[in-house]
């Protein structure tokens, strides 16, 4: 199963983005956000599998848009593996506690997006930044990556383990959920995904 590569450039952000989502390699994330750069390397750490991000933008505006491009170009290679016709895992669940923290991400790469994100952060920012950013890019993920998304933080005291914990969850759900297997296709109508319809 080929790596899977996307790239988005506008006047906000330009992006790139490589995943590999069945070899745990490399992981190189440069956002210019720094707690942005430690959850998303956490996530593909700890989920197992290759990931770069090279992220530039007009984060002195306001990172939000770089935050959510980056959730739309990640989300672009993963639906590459539903575009891709190859039959994958298509569920994928994890309950990761960090300290006093525990949050839970379950996903369904059915080809059909949703989000259904939980969590309530003690502490507005972790560093400089801002948590609400956080469903944001949730959301772009889900979107362009065509999956039910269900993440929750349950409970926690303090911001940064919620996301971190969060993300850590995220990186093993999308493992399992994108990892491909024998047989023939997950769903009941024989189909996933028409290739390159949105
Ligand atoms: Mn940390």
């Amino acid at each position: 199963m080929a790596k899977q590569t996307a790239k988005r450039k506008t006047k906000e952000t330009e992006i790139t983005v490589g995943v590999d989502i069945e070899n745990p390699g490399s992981v190189s994330v440069t956002t210019g956000l720094p707690f942005f750069d430690h959850i998303l390397t956490s996530m593909a750490f700890h989920g197992g599998f290759d990931l770069q991000v090279t992220a530039n933008g007009d984060v002195e505006v306001d990172p939000h848009h770089l935050v959510e491009d980056t959730g739309i170009v990640f989300g672009d290679c993963l639906r590459g593996y539903l575009d891709s016709g190859v039959n994958i895992r298509r569920y994928g669940h994890a309950v990761i506690p960090m300290d006093e923290a525990l949050s839970e991400v379950t996903i369904d790469a059915c080809g059909r997006p949703y989000l259904e994100f939980r969590a309530v952060f003690p502490q507005d920012r972790s560093g400089d930044f801002d948590m609400w950013l956080i469903r944001e890019f949730l959301l772009a993920l889900a979107n362009r990556a065509m999956m039910n998304l269900h993440a929750a933080c349950r409970y926690g005291d303090n911001s940064h383990h919620m996301a971190e914990s969060l993300f850590k969850a995220l990186g093993i759900a999308l493992k399992e959920g994108f990892t491909p297997v024998p047989g023939a296709v997950r769903s009941t109508k024989g189909i996933l995904h028409e290739r390159g319809k949105v």
